[in-house]
């Protein structure tokens, strides 16, 4: 009941909700090709890496995130690379986890040695890692341009599924052991019935592309892929009642959005008794075709299962949760960054890096209960002294609960933890905003890590 109440007054609190920005989602890396998993009581996110300013998707790793509450993503870091994947030489693209019986199955493509794109699995005993690949080659490894894009799904009767392709649809059952397959790759016809049309047809028709994402919704079946209008992928689907098809083409989700990208790659998941299309676009700073990031649109199913059209937001989902400020928690748990990034080492895993004047940290919707705090810990690590972290509720600007004044620590990564009072008095449901300052800083010059934080009362 208590936790009920959290909830609403979350979602009732219009002080952070109208001025809230979501997507892009992630803004410390640019992340494409997204692909959630719903686990317990979290979302994680597994997606692509992209370097923008590259000509093509030339990407080298991929990245985790997790959240639960849909607007404040943890990071996990890139716990897997082209190098976990001995027979892997570039173009780490789009990728799928899914769990069974305990462990987890990360399907990926990648380019192989003999040149052609191939499909590969790395395993792991929790849904951040670490994993390593299952098989030292790959799964599925003919010789093929169109191995890209795995989507894998168990069926009510314990059957696996992998489909993929790009300009043709594939399919094999998956063996239990997740590793293997039975029977012949199977491709799947594409007929204006089934996907609105075939590749070089005419150009009104919508096309499988790529992209496919399978699941299963109340006895339907559900292939979302990104097709074709305008030289542009949008996000369209087909549903059958069977998991091999026949699919029957319903039309387009996402169509005609300013997402400044050429390719559109999504998943889509239940959470929270709500529905989310991730899907990704080109508009973080910086970001282009090569430069994508995933972004979030919750929606409604119509009455009939079918999938109404969505347009892209900045606003994103609304939180489905709060964050709890006396217990630790991670600075990479973040709504909304400016002028920093994430890294990793061994010894403390991810943090918020790079940090900038004039940047800050979004944490949405923080319930600081009824009574306030008195306290505030933060755990930083500099190599120079000068740098100041400012904790304010609200906005940027808002009111100043604590302020810490970052000495030396030894090195970027000696992290230490500073407390200081908090001044003014808070309680109930705010966004917590980390202002990033300086003292005689030079322009440009980083000021600390930060690792994590939490309040005392
Ligand atoms: O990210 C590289 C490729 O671009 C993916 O594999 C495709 O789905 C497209 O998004």
């Amino acid at each position: 009941m208590k936790k009920l109440f959290s909830v609403t007054a979350a979602l009732c609190c219009s002080l952070w909700s109208a001025q809230a920005q979501n997507n892009p989602v992630i803004q410390t890396h640019y992340t494409p090709d997204p692909a959630p998993m719903v686990r317990k009581d979290s979302v994680y996110l597994y997606t692509g890496d992209d370097i923008p300013g590259y000509p093509f998707y030339y990407m080298t790793k991929w990245r985790v995130y997790s959240t639960a509450d849909m607007v404040n993503w943890t990071d996990h870091g890139s716990p897997i690379s082209l190098e976990s994947f001995s027979w892997a030489v570039d173009r780490a693209w789009a990728a799928q986890c899914i769990e069974r019986n305990g462990k987890f199955y990360w399907y990926i493509c990648a380019q192989s040695k003999d040149n052609n794109m191939a499909i590969g699995v790395a395993v792991g005993d929790s849904p951040t890692g670490p994993f390593k690949d299952a098989l030292g080659k790959p799964l599925i490894a003919t010789p093929n341009w169109s191995n890209i894009d795995p989507t894998v799904h168990i069926d009510s009767d314990g059957q696996a599924y992998l489909y993929w392709g790009n300009g043709h649809l594939y399919y094999v059952k998956l063996n239990e052991d997740m590793i293997s397959y039975t029977g012949d790759i199977t491709e799947v016809p594409q007929t204006a019935e089934s996907f609105g049309g075939v590749r070089g047809g005419t150009n009104n028709q919508d096309v499988y592309i790529e992209g496919p994402w399978f699941y299963k919704r109340n006895q339907q079946y559900y292939m979302m892929y990104a097709g074709m209008e305008n030289r542009t992928e949008c996000l369209s689907y087909a549903t059958s009642q069977s998991p091999t098809g026949p699919w029957q083409y319903k039309g387009k989700i996402m169509s005609k959005q300013p997402t400044n990208s050429f390719t559109n790659h999504g998943g889509i998941i239940d959470f929270k008794g709500k529905s989310y299309l991730f899907y990704h676009n080109a508009l973080l700073k910086g970001g282009g075709s090569y430069g994508r990031s995933t972004a979030i649109e919750s929606f409604t199913y119509n009455a009939d299962g079918t999938i109404p059209a969505i347009s892209i937001s900045a606003e994103g989902p609304a939180p489905a949760g709060v964050i709890n400020p006396y217990k630790r928690v991670e600075a990479e748990t973040i709504a909304k960054a400016e002028n920093c990034s994430t890294s990793q080492d061994e010894q403390t895993g991810v943090y918020v890096s790079d940090i900038r004047t004039g940047g800050y940290l979004r944490i949405r919707a923080v319930d600081f209960g009824k009574t306030a705090p008195t306290s505030f810990t933060a755990s930083l690590a500099a190599g120079l002294a000068g740098g100041i972290l400012e904790v304010h509720v609200d906005s940027v600007g808002g009111t100043k609960l604590a302020s810490i004044i970052v000495p030396r620590t030894g090195g970027w990564q000696s992290f230490k933890t500073f407390t200081e009072k908090v001044t003014a008095p808070v309680t109930g449901v705010h966004d917590v905003f980390f202002a990033f300052k300086g003292q005689n800083i030079t322009a440009g010059r980083k000021l600390y890590n930060f690792d994590y934080w939490k309040f005392e009362r």
